[in-house]
């Protein structure tokens, strides 16, 4: 039987949630310090731990079945690496900055111009497809401080929070490039370990499905019963069942935690009393 080699940070920020997203898969490993390799007791899969930027070289060139790393990561060089799913971690932009004294105009400021980035690849390609030319400084880290050492005019770096920015007396000007983790995997691979990755990624789905869903369960009038259906119909109807008040129903549905607080208003509308919401741990619909 063959086992699927699946590339993983080894320390970052991609490490743990990666760790958890499979242990949320029932996906088990032995404890203890963290080795190069490290084979999972239920389920056909190995795991590589690497630096993140390996990664996707490493997948590509059939080293490791899969992986898991950032979009940015994939984009700066452009590999050739089919991307299964996004995981929905590890959210970030890559943007421009530039010292918050610069009146900024637009991307034409940027011509002719000294910018500072780990990411040349993808600048490079927004100043071509702008018709633009800027003088690229390749850095590989504390691209922030560039520009109050004298060293470029702008940077182009990973944002999340924006504070690091803030506090290098930097303000983001353009956004180029919106990041998450993704799953990906070598374009080559047996049908076996196709399937067994397939497995992984059927469970993978049930686990984010479960996390954006909540199982709620209400008492409501019954002439409310129809429009309650309409409002929350759940994977495939909400269940109904009487209470022992006469005229009362007890329903039980499904609901997306994006529209929940809209949804819960309208409940209330609707005479909805003594509402539960419960976390879904899987979801398989
Ligand atoms: O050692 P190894 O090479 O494996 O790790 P690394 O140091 O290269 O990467 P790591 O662990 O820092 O980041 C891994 C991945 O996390 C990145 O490739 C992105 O896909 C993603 N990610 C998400 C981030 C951030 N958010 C992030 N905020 N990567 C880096 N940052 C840095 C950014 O470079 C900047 O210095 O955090 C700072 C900005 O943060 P804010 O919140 O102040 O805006
Ligand atoms: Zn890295």
């Amino acid at each position: 039987m063959e086992i699927v080699k699946l590339a993983i940070q080894k320390s970052g920020r991609l490490s743990e949630k990666s760790l958890q997203l499979l242990s949320e898969c029932g996906i088990g490993f032995e404890n203890g310090e963290r080795r190069l390799v490290a084979r999972a007791h239920n389920f056909p899969v190995e795991l590589l731990f690497l630096r993140d930027d390996d990664i996707p070289q490493y997948v590509s060139d059939g080293v490791a079945d899969a992986g898991i790393v950032g979009e940015n990561i994939i984009a700066e060089k452009e590999y050739p690496v089919p991307v299964m799913e996004k995981l929905g971690f590890a959210r970030c932009r890559l943007s421009l900055a530039v010292p918050k004294s610069v009146s900024y105009s637009g991307t034409e400021w940027l011509q002719g111009k000294r910018i500072a980035t780990s990411y040349p690849g993808i600048l490079k390609r927004f100043l071509t497809e702008k018709n633009l030319e800027a003088d690229i400084h390749e850095i590989s880290g504390s691209v922030e401080i560039a520009p109050g050492i004298g060293l470029a005019d702008a940077i182009f770096d990973i944002v999340s929070s924006g504070s690091t920015l803030i506090s290098n007396g930097l303000k983001e000007v353009e956004t180029i490039m919106h990041s998450q983790a993704v799953l990906i995997k070598n374009a080559h691979l047996s049908q076996e370990k196709n399937q067994i990755l397939d497995r992984m990624l059927f469970r993978i789905r049930a686990v984010q499905k479960a996390k954006s869903n909540k199982y709620i369960l209400l008492n409501a009038p019954n002439e409310s019963i129809p429009e309650i259906t309409r409002l929350i119909p759940g994977m495939k109807s909400p269940t109904v069942i009487p209470l022992a008040m006469e005229g009362w129903s007890s329903l039980h549905s499904v609901v997306n935690e994006n529209d929940f607080w809209e949804v819960i208003g309208k409940l209330k509308e609707l005479g909805a009393q003594g509402i539960l919401v419960i976390p879904i741990e899987k979801m398989i619909v």
